[in-house]
C-alpha cells in the first residue's frame, strides 16, 4: 500500500491493550506495560483491558470481571497513572465491536488465513476454534482505529498483526477514497523484553496459556518461587560468554541475558562484559535477586489495589466514558464514510 504514515495530520496518540485471560507475566510486563509507563508522560495513551478478545477462548464468567480488574491493577502497580493515562475495559465501549463489523467487510479472508497467531493457537483443532479467535485481528485492528492511534506499543509477537490494522486503514482509506483518514500506526516493538522467552525452551515465547507454570514468572509469584524458577530455568553446561556472538545456537542463555538486560534497563552487550566467564551458580542468584528487586514492589501494589474492587471498577468506569467520548465521534464519521441512511 502506498500511503504513508507521515501524511497523517491528527494528533499523536497511543493504544495497547492486554488480555484478562490469566496471570500476567515477566513477557507481558517488559513486552507491554513497562513501555505503556514510559509512554504516558509523552502522548495521549489509551490503555484496555481487552475482555472482548479474551472471549474468543472460553472464559468462566464467575471470573471474567475479577480477571479484568486484576489486569487493572497491574496496569497501575506497574506505574500506569489513570489521572494520564485512559484505562478501561473494552466491553465497556460499544466503537469497538461496531467497528470491527465494519472492518470485517473491508479486510478480505486471505489477509487473515496468513496469520500466525492463529495458527499457533488453533494449532491441528482449527475447525474447532471460535470464528472470534480467527477474527481476532480485525478486532484488533478495530481497536487501534476506533481512537486512531498512531503509537502501539506491542511484543514482537503483535508484529504482523498490526501490520494487518495497517493494511485495513490503508483499505479503508483507498476504498472510501478518504485519504490518511486513518492513520498507519507505528508499531513500538524495538528495545529489551521485547520477545520474552519461555524459561523452559528458548525457542517458545513465555506465554499465560503454556501448561508449564515453571515456564514463565508471574506477577503474582513470589520471591521464593522466582528464585526457584530461574533456578529451574533451562540452561547449558558452558559459562557466560563475553559476546552476542557466543549466545549463537543458546538460546536459553540468550533468553536468560536478555531478561537481564532489560530488567536492568541496559544491554545484551553490558550484561555480557559484567558476567563473561561466570557460570550459572553465580548468574543465576543475580538475576533473581535483580528480578525479586523489580517485581516485588508491583506484585505487593496489586494486592493492595486489588483489595478495593470498588475503587477499580470506578476507575474503569470513569475512564470508558473518557474513551467512548473520543472513540464514538470517529465511528459515527465511519458511518457517514461507509454512507449508512441517516448516519
Ligand atoms: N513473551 C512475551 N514477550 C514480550 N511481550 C509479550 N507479550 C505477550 N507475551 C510476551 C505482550 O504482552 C501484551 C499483552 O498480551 P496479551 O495478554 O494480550 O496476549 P498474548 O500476546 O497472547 O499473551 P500470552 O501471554 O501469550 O497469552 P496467551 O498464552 O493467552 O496467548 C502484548 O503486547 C504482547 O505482545
Amino acid at each position: 500500500m502506498s500511503e504513508d504514515a507521515s501524511h497523517y495530520a491528527g494528533p499523536n496518540r497511543v493504544f495497547s491493550g492486554v488480555q484478562p485471560s490469566g496471570d500476567l507475566h515477566l513477557g507481558n510486563y517488559l513486552g507491554a506495560l513497562k513501555k505503556f509507563v514510559a509512554l504516558q508522560d509523552e502522548m495521549e495513551c489509551v490503555y484496555c483491558i481487552v475482555d472482548l478478545h479474551a472471549i474468543t477462548v472460553w472464559q468462566d464468567p464467575k471470573v471474567l470481571a475479577e480477571q479484568t480488574r486484576h489486569i487493572a491493577a497491574a496496569y497501575l502497580a506497574s506505574g500506569v497513572d489513570p489521572s494520564k493515562a485512559i484505562v478501561y475495559n473494552q466491553s465497556a465501549v460499544r466503537a469497538h465491536s461496531e467497528l470491527a463489523w465494519y472492518f470485517n467487510c473491508v479486510a478480505r479472508i486471505g489477509w487473515l488465513n496468513r496469520m500466525t497467531q492463529f495458527k499457533d493457537k488453533a494449532g491441528k483443532n482449527s475447525e474447532k476454534m471460535s470464528v472470534g479467535l480467527y477474527d481476532y485481528p480485525v478486532l484488533q485492528a478495530a481497536d487501534i482505529l476506533a481512537f486512531k492511534a498512531t503509537h502501539v506499543p506491542v511484543g514482537e509477537d503483535q508484529k504482523q498483526h498490526l501490520e494487518l490494522t495497517r493494511d485495513i486503514a490503508a483499505k479503508f482509506n483507498h476504498d472510501f477514497n478518504t485519504p490518511n483518514f486513518f492513520p498507519l500506526c507505528e508499531p513500538l516493538i524495538k528495545g529489551p523484553g521485547a520477545k520474552v522467552m519461555s524459561l523452559r525452551d528458548g525457542l517458545s515465547k513465555m506465554s499465560k496459556s503454556d501448561p508449564s507454570d515453571n515456564s514463565r514468572i508471574n506477577l503474582t509469584d513470589d520471591a521464593d518461587i522466582i528464585a526457584k524458577k530461574i533456578r529451574k530455568a533451562k540452561t547449558d553446561p558452558g559459562e557466560i560468554p563475553g559476546t552476542k556472538d557466543g549466545l549463537e545456537g543458546r538460546p536459553e542463555v540468550a533468553n536468560l541475558v536478555g531478561i537481564f538486560a532489560a530488567l536492568s534497563e541496559t544491554t545484551d552487550e553490558a550484561v555480557l562484559a559484567e558476567y563473561e566467564g561466570q557460570g550459572f551458580g553465580v548468574f543465576k542468584p543475580a538475576l533473581a535477586d535483580l528480578a525479586v528487586e523489580k517485581l516485588s514492589p508491583i506484585t505487593d501494589l496489586m494486592s493492595r489495589y486489588l483489595a478495593d474492587p470498588e475503587e477499580l471498577n470506578r476507575i474503569l468506569a470513569n475512564a470508558a466514558d473518557k474513551a467512548a467520548e473520543i472513540a464514538d465521534p470517529i465511528v459515527g464519521d465511519v458511518r457517514k464514510i461507509i454512507g449508512f441512511c441517516g448516519a
